[in-house]
């Protein structure tokens, strides 16, 4: 496997899309025709994983039980993996991804409560081993991501969860940056777009991922 594999994380409205594509425009320039940059993402990277997207969360109102949404983010993930991330890879591409694994530990970990133990099981289980060789943690307040994920429209259903859902599911990535921090990276997201992405090209320039 000769490609690259780069994860954005963060909690609501922490401006992965935003940062996703103007990476994926520098690094395009950065390679020219050396290399390609694909974008993707977690729920929904495959035709599949759409159908699975749209019962996850269009419907605020529908009663999914936590082993279910844990399971469905699992069978997202599994079938991204094998017929999009590693086919990627194996050709050589640079994969940008908007959330992964570590979004399943903190949102069904710390968030729904699930144990870390049951997560790995089905993180393993999805991903073979795969891991991200960089993630980008943009870390922001959770108010102020709601805050401009609600200027958008109607909440999906994992918006409408609490508040305090949202303040667990940052503590996790916290302690996720905390126990690997070769692999995760802190981003400031409460900056301007423009200094967001200028660090994350500088994080960039500085590793081997790239
Ligand atoms: N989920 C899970 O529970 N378990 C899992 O394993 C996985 C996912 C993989 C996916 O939602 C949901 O699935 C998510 C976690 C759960 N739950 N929720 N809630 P999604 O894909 O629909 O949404 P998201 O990943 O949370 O992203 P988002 O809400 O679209 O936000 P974003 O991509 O991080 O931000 P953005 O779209 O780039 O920016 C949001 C707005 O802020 C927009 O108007 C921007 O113009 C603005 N923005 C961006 N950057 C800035 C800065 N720097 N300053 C000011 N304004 C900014």
């Amino acid at each position: 496997m000769s490609g690259k594999f780069i994860v954005f994380e963060g909690v609501e409205g922490a401006g992965k899309t935003t940062q996703i594509h103007k990476t994926a425009e520098w690094l395009q320039n950065y390679y020219g025709e050396q290399k390609s940059v694909y974008i993707t993402r977690e729920p929904g990277g495959t035709k599949l994983g759409q159908q699975i997207r749209q019962l996850l969360l269009e419907d605020p109102d529908s009663a999914i039980g936590n082993r279910t949404e844990l399971l469905l983010y699992g069978a997202d993930r599994a079938q991204h993996v094998e017929s999009v991330v590693r086919p990627h890879l194996d050709r050589g591409d640079i994969v940008l991804c908007d959330r992964f694994t570590d979004s399943t530990v903190a949102y069904q970990g710390y968030g729904r409560g699930f144990d870390r133990s049951e997560i790995d099981r089905v993180n393993q289980l999805a991903t073979g081993g795969l891991q991200s060789d960089l993630t980008f943690w943009l870390d922001l307040d959770v108010e102020i991501g709601l805050q401009r994920v609600l200027l958008r429209g109607k909440p999906d259903r994992m918006e409408q969860a609490t508040l305090d859902f949202h303040r667990r599911v940052r503590q996790g990535y916290q302690e996720l940056a905390n126990t690997y921090p070769d692999r995760i990276v802190r981003i400031d997201a409460n900056q301007p777009e423009l200094v967001v992405q200028a660090e994350i090209q500088t994080v960039l320039r500085q590793s081997e991922s790239i």
